[in-house]
């Protein structure tokens, strides 16, 4: 008799790698005039260059008072984000991000919004309706990053052992990158500093390129 072969999906959630190190530090931001940033919860801060799958992601991004809440999420490729519409009228979440492009169209409650994002990058995010609305998704190829602290203190744990650049990133300020030599155990310190002082906001488009109606519709 012959055995059936048997497909089994399963689910394995990877454990630590056996020798992995900690990066962990501090990021500040420079503000015009040369002050620095009160607030770094809107900083990225990861490795490039490590080897490693990232595991399905959700985070989520709601509209409410006509702000994106939080205004930066981070996830790795695959990575779902959920965009609920906390407000009670229409919002319409868009991208022309590349090939994050995507368009969620017009909904509110109880209505849901998400989107999958199958490229590493940055996704601009913008609601077709009110033009002050703004955000952005950080796509990473891998899962070694996390948003900095608002005092600009991060870490980034379970890195397997290896020399990396690690990057800060924030929507107003150029990438800055150094280089790390992650232990096989234990810890490895460093700092960024990023420049926005020279940051100039420039008005966006609509979905369709165009510019924005002055008078709100909904
Ligand atoms: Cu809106």
């Amino acid at each position: 008799m012959r055995a059936a072969a048997v497909l089994a999906v399963v689910t394995i959630a990877l454990p630590p790698p056996a020798h992995a190190g900690t990066v962990k530090g501090r990021v500040e931001l420079i503000e015009k005039g040369g002050g620095k940033a009160a607030s770094l919860a809107e900083v990225v801060v990861f490795l490039d260059g490590v080897r490693a799958r990232p595991g399905p992601a959700r985070a989520t991004m709601a509209m409410k008072g006509k702000s994106f809440i939080p205004r930066l999420v981070v996830v790795p490729v695959g990575g779902t984000v959920e965009f609920p519409n906390e407000d009670p009228i229409f919002h319409n979440v868009f991208s022309v991000s590349g090939d994050n492009r995507f368009d969620l169209d017009l909904y509110k409650r109880p209505k849901r919004g998400s989107w999958t994002f199958q490229h590493p990058g940055v996704a601009r995010i913008y609601c077709n309706i009110h033009p002050q609305m703004s955000a952005v998704v950080v796509v990473r190829d891998n899962p070694y990053f996390t948003k900095a602290a608002p005092d600009g203190t991060f870490a980034i744990p379970d890195v397997p052992p290896g020399r990396y650049a690690l990057k800060a990133w924030n929507e107003r300020a150029s990438e800055v990158a150094r280089e790390v030599s992650v232990p096989a155990k234990g810890e490895v310190e460093a700092q960024l500093t990023l420049d926005a002082s020279q940051f100039k906001r420039a008005r966006h488009k609509n979905k369709f390129g165009k510019d924005y109606d002055t008078d709100e519709k909904y």
